[in-house]
Formats: structure tokens, sequence, C-alpha cells
């Protein structure tokens, strides 16, 4: 098994899931300033979409996409549960990720990529400027409305420690200092964040 690791959130993202499993998964580092993401061999051999992370398993075939990649990893080595270990905890954290990343995350992404980054991302993906501050702020709204949901929480899943957490942090805690910062009224949100980066598998 091997990953396929950048610089970036996404991959970070799977680098901390890796960790809170206590497994280690040897990485090939790709040069993805220098857009070796975005050109064979790795567009046909690694992932079409151009993206890190993958993960490539022994048989040869390789898995993308950060959910996808740690619900696998979390098939294979189910403890500790960072998805669920039960029918209802899994889908409790599928709920959670799937409203976060959509809603939260994505926006917030793009913002940057279209805004702050466009120079950087003009080459590799569509870039929409004027959309840019609009995605920003609806990422605002939308982190507002998490944070109404999360009160008397610990994590995003009450007391259980998932996936949904380490996707959040991995993303406000980069873009913070990228144009987006912190709202200090989200005290429940803000809250679990730093709870997630103080984990040492954060460092990953
Ligand atoms: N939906 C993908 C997103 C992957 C993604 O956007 N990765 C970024 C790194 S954080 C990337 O490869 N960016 C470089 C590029 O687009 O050229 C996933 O879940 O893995």
């Amino acid at each position: 098994m091997k990953l396929y690791n950048s610089i970036g959130m996404n991959p970070q993202a799977v680098r901390v899931f890796i960790a809170e499993k206590g497994l280690t998964i040897p990485m090939s580092t790709i040069d993805l300033p220098g857009m070796e993401n975005r050109r064979e061999p790795y567009l046909s051999k690694v992932n079409p979409a151009g993206q890190s992370p993958a993960l490539e398993l022994d048989d040869g075939s390789v898995i993308t996409e950060v959910t996808a990649i740690c619900e696998y990893l979390e098939d294979m080595h189910p403890k500790p549960a960072l998805i669920g270990s039960n029918a209802k905890e899994k889908a409790e954290a599928r709920m959670w990720i799937r409203r976060i990343d959509l809603n939260i995350l994505e926006p917030m992404a793009n913002g940057f990529r279209y805004g702050d980054a466009a120079d950087f991302f003009k080459p590799r993906m569509r870039i929409i400027p004027q959309a840019a501050d609009d995605l920003k702020k609806l990422t605002q709204e939308r982190l507002t409305w998490l944070d109404g949901l999360m009160a008397g929480r610990q994590w995003v899943c009450g007391s259980r420690f998932t996936l949904a957490d380490i996707m959040l942090a991995c993303w406000v805690n980069l873009f913070k200092d990228r144009g987006q910062p912190l709202n200090p009224a989200n005290r429940n949100v803000n809250a679990i964040i730093e709870r997630t980066a103080a984990r040492p598998s954060m460092k990953a």
C-alpha cells in the first residue's frame, strides 16, 4: 500500500486519519506546485482527476477521494472507530461529513482557489474569480449555521471523535490564515477545531 501525498488539506486529512488509527503507510510525495499531479503518468496511472491524495493498494488498484480512502482504511482497520462501529454511528458520521464537506469545505476551498490563489490554480482548473467573495460569505454563513448545531458537543458527533472533526479542522485551520479568518462568535465550532488541533495526530 502507498499513499500519494502532497501539500494541502486533502492529503493532510488522510495523514491525520492514518495517525489516529496508529497505522504506518509508505508515502510518495508528489510535486504539486510543479504540477506533477496534472500530467502523465500521474493522470492515467494514479488519479484522472489530477488531485492528491490517492491510495495505491497492493494489487495496483488506486482509491482516490479523502472520504473513500478513509472509509477503506476504516473497513480494513476498524479500531479505533473514526467513522463508526455500527450502522447508526456510521450513518451519523457520514451525514455530518457530507453536510460539512458540501456546505463548508468545498466553498471554502473554492473561495481560496478562485480568489487569493487564482494565479496558482488558473493552469489547473476553471477559475471563477467573480464567485470568490460570495463563496467565502457562503462558507461563513454555513459555519455559523453549524455553530448553532454544535452547542454542548465535544465533537461533531457528540462524544465520538470522527473524520468529520478531522476534515473540519484541517480546512478551517489552513484557510484561517489565508483570507478566511475564524469568526470568534462561532464558539462551539471553534472549540471543536481547537480540541482537534491539539491532538498529536494533527502534526502528521
Ligand atoms: N475531492 C478530492 C479533492 C482533492 C484535492 O483537491 N486535492 C488538492 C490538494 S489539497 C489538489 O490535488 N490540488 C492540486 C491541483 O488541483 O492541482 C478529494 O477528496 O481527495
